[in-house]
């Protein structure tokens, strides 16, 4: 494959200590090589390859100094492109950084598109596209689990996994060509058992795959947890407790919160969306009735309801429809207030939401807070999660291609057991072992791969 020279800038604009200009392709040394020099005017080809050589950015005609640099030369193949690399460390900052791409790009380089040496290493062979996709994420992730299950999948984990289940599905496939070939050498009755073992084993190493989607989804978008409660129970102030900031406002009016509040907060290792929703009441109020139309709709999404319930007054209408509304969710019940005279008592509240867990809580004065954590943490992940040493599905286009194949793979595994011809079994197994391809970029194509790398940023 041939790729022209692509350069552009690595680092993040603003002010830094440093900033890097990177060039990828046949001719980076050949263009660094007119427009740098070192002090006694050596140039960079003169050095031996992967040493930092200090020395200037030069106009080439006038010899004018532009800026004061480092600069190193990759060979390829061993480089992230695997293509020839040099790599300008300049003085942070947009002038420098800007200068030096200009220059770079005066003497024989193209602007890269975004992701596109990342999109050369996938290219060249050196990363897989699910290697490649985990770039992106680990430059996006949020939370130390989220950059965790990235790191693994651009180490390998998921395509280990995949090209493993691809080979059992190769092997089902030349046994279906052998049977085809030699019909007469009776070797059908044995083939078909031997298909299904290996298609049922398939079928478990992708369902196994799927199961930690859902896991994947909360490291990735953090799980979507929903404040209910009737008006001036708490809400915000359990909101502001949670995000350690007054984010939102409390008072001791009813009715003050009356649009969504969303943040994104990390407790015990568990990524939280959590969303504060104005007070479920009936209201003539038209702002006040929207927000509370917009806090049921809200149920709809959510991982995890925290309703809660004011034990210092006596439970109202407002409080049993509410009951009503998270009967079949996730909820973590709180009887918030119990610094004041209690009215309500436990076993009413067990009444009206039974068999959800209650905890009792001050949020005033910080108390029960510690037991919503830790039970938010057992909720959703019974036992630690390792994410180090499994393989979390965490992208949508994973996902998409996974429960793809399990259809192929059921259906394979369907007409195996219903005696089809061998030839209708062949090609569900077929597409089961394309579709799973595409995740690694095996079987791909072009338009998919544009838009993967679309994604990501200049410089990467
Ligand atoms: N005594 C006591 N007061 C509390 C406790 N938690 C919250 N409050 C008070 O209850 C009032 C209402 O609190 P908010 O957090 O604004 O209640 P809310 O549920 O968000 O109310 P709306 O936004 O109107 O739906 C405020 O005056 C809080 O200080 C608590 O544990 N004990
Ligand atoms: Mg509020």
């Amino acid at each position: 494959m041939y790729f022209d020279t692509i350069a552009a800038v690595a680092t993040a604009p603003g002010e830094a200590g440093i900033g890097i200009v990177r060039i990828s392709g046949e001719k980076a040394l050949e263009i660094v090589d007119k427009i740098f020099r070192t002090k006694k005017e050596r140039k960079l080809s003169d050095f031996q390859e992967r040493r930092l050589t200090y020395g200037y950015i030069v106009e080439p005609d006038t010899g004018k100094k532009i800026d004061e640099v480092l600069a190193v030369y990759m060979k390829a193949p061993y480089t992230y492109t695997k293509e020839d690399i040099v790599e300008i460390n300049c003085h942070g900052g947009m002038i420098p950084v800007r200068r030096i791409l200009e220059i770079v790009l005066e003497n024989g380089a193209r602007l890269a598109e975004p992701g596109e040496f990342t999109k050369r290493a996938f290219l060249n062979g050196r990363i897989d596209l699910s290697q490649a996709e985990a770039v992106i994420d680990l430059i996006r992730a949020k939370t130390d689990s989220s950059f965790d299950v990235s790191f693994n999948q651009l180490e390998g984990g998921l395509s280990k996994e995949i090209n493993e289940i691809r080979e059992i599905l190769l092997r089902m496939l030349a046994n279906i060509e052998a049977s085809i070939d030699f019909p007469e050498e009776d070797i059908e009755t044995m083939t078909y058992e031997g298909l299904l073992d290996e298609g049922n084993n398939v079928l478990k190493r992708i369902e196994k795959l799927l199961d930690t989607v859902y896991t994947g989804k909360i490291l990735r978008e953090g799980l979507k947890t929903v404040i209910l409660g009737k008006p001036n129970v708490g809400k915000s102030s359990l909101m502001n407790a949670i995000l350690r900031e007054n984010r939102a406002i409390v008072t001791d009016i009813p009715g003050t919160t009356r649009d969504i509040i969303e943040e994104y907060v990390n407790i015990k290792g568990i990524p939280l969306k959590i969303i504060d929703t104005a007070g479920i009441r009936e209201t003539e109020d038209v702002v006040e009735r929207i927000g509370v139309e917009r806090a049921k709709s809200l149920l709809e999404e959510a991982d995890l309801v925290i309703v809660l319930f004011d034990v210092s007054k006596e439970l109202t209408e407002e409080d049993m429809e509410i009951a009503r509304l998270v009967k079949n969710k996730k909820v973590v019940v709180l009887t918030n207030k119990i610094d004041l005279p209690p009215v309500v008592s436990r076993e009413e509240i067990e009444k009206i939401l039974p068999g959800k867990k209650i905890i009792e809580t001050s949020i005033i004065k910080g108390e029960g807070l510690e037991v919503l954590e830790d039970s938010l943490k057992e909720m959703f992940f019974a036992g630690e999660i390792k994410i180090k040493d499994n393989t979390i599905v965490t992208n949508a286009r994973h996902k998409s291609l996974l429960l793809k194949a399990k259809k192929n793979i059921e259906e394979a595994i369907e007409s195996i057991e219903m005696g089809m011809p061998i030839d209708c079994i062949e090609v569900d197994v077929k597409d089961c072992w394309e579709n799973l391809g595409q995740i690694t970029g095996d079987t791909v194509t072009e338009d998919i791969i544009d838009k993967i790398f679309e994604e990501f940023c200049i410089g990467k």
